[in-house]
């Protein structure tokens, strides 16, 4: 039986076509920035995204935190979705490791910030407060459902950003997934924000990094925070090839993961029991399963070969470069038949 891993895009084994770009990539060492490939990568990413410059990290979480550290002092609040995963899901890193205050505001069911409450969430200046350092958004938004903030909602945070002169930062870690649902260049979404990290190792294939966007000044002080993190990665040419390769022939493809997605929800809608939560926008279904326990249904789909991870009270199926619409197909086949046999068997409490 074929195992059908749907737990995450981040799951994803490089294509041999990959592997041969990164066994020939020209290597230097790049604390030095003497690798031509992880410079090239550089260039590429920023221009790409319509910064100035750009910088390879080992992970979003430290994409993310070298952001962090490098636009806030210590003692700064960041503003952030009450859903993000900088808040959730990086190890509370920006306040163990960089003396930061994490705000929590409202995310809505579409992972935005209501500039209202964002405003509330400002602190005036006065000895008492902390002083507010950052606003960051997330796009698209993994807990809310891979959901997609547009420009309008983006501009939204920037007016008010830049009323009270504070930079903004996009984790990005899926921003292409948004910018081919929404069939924008991707440089659009990214204008509104000082700083943005995008992940190479999601849905563009590659198996390690993720790039941090900002300005030529802002990349430079990055830089010194990526070194303090452990990232300076010496013959790092070797990832940044993949990810030169992946720029250039992953990302159209992502079209097809939000294909299969939405084939993936449209079936899974029809059975009995299963409700989608939300509709997917781009690649991440998240749907409940009614009567059932969640972690007693995802052991049971994993001895039917389909795994998958339950988040928050839904289970999360993550479409990605390895699966097509027969495996998406196929898992759904043997989740209904999971369903079916196991009607009063796992029901949640029993
Ligand atoms: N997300 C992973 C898990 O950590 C949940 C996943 O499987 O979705 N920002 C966002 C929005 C992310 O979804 C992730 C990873 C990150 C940042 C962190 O990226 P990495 O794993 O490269 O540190």
């Amino acid at each position: 039986m074929r195992t059908i891993d749907l737990r995450s895009d981040t799951v994803t084994l490089p294509s041999s076509e990959m592997r041969k770009a990164m066994a020939d990539a020209e290597l230097g060492d790049d604390v030095f920035g003497e690798d031509p490939t992880v410079n090239r990568l550089q260039e590429m990413a920023a221009s790409l995204l319509g910064k100035e410059a750009a910088l390879l990290v080992t992970s979003g979480t430290q994409g993310n935190l070298a952001a962090l550290l490098t636009h806030c002092r210590r003692g700064d609040e960041v503003i952030v979705g009450h859903l993000s995963h900088t808040l959730n899901f990086e190890v509370g890193g920006a306040s163990a490791l960089g003396g930061l205050i994490m705000k929590a505001v409202r995310n809505d069911a579409n992972g935005r910030l209501n500039p209202g409450e964002v405003r509330a969430a400002m602190r005036p200046s006065d000895d008492h407060f902390a002083r507010t350092g950052l606003i960051c958004l997330e796009n698209t938004h993994n807990f809310c459902g891979g959901t997609v903030l547009g420009e309008e909602d983006l501009a939204a945070v920037r007016d008010l950003a830049d009323d009270h002169h504070l930079p903004v930062h996009i984790d990005g870690a899926r921003i292409f997934n948004a910018a081919v649902s929404l069939n924008i260049p991707v440089s659009r979404l990214v204008a509104f924000a000082d700083s943005i990290t995008f992940c190479l190792s999601k849905g563009l294939g590659c198996p390690v990094g993720s790039v941090l966007c900002g300005s030529r000044e802002f990349i430079e002080e990055a830089r010194r925070y990526r070194k303090m993190l452990g990232g300076g990665m010496r013959q790092a040419g070797i990832l940044a090839a993949a990810g030169l390769y992946a720029l250039d022939n992953m990302v159209e493809r992502l079209a097809e993961d939000q294909e299969n997605a939405r084939i993936a929800a449209e079936a899974l809608a029809e059975i009995p029991g299963i409700a989608l939560a939300p509709p997917p926008q781009t690649n991440l279904v998240y749907f409940t399963v009614e009567g059932w326990d969640l972690a007693a249904f995802v052991r049971r789909l994993a001895e039917e070969g389909i795994l998958c991870f339950d988040e928050g009270g839904r289970i999360r199926w993550v479409t990605h470069f390895g699966i097509e619409r027969a495996d998406v197909e196929e898992a759904v086949a043997r989740l209904r038949s999971v369903m079916a046999a196991g009607i009063g068997l796992h029901r949640a409490g029993v």
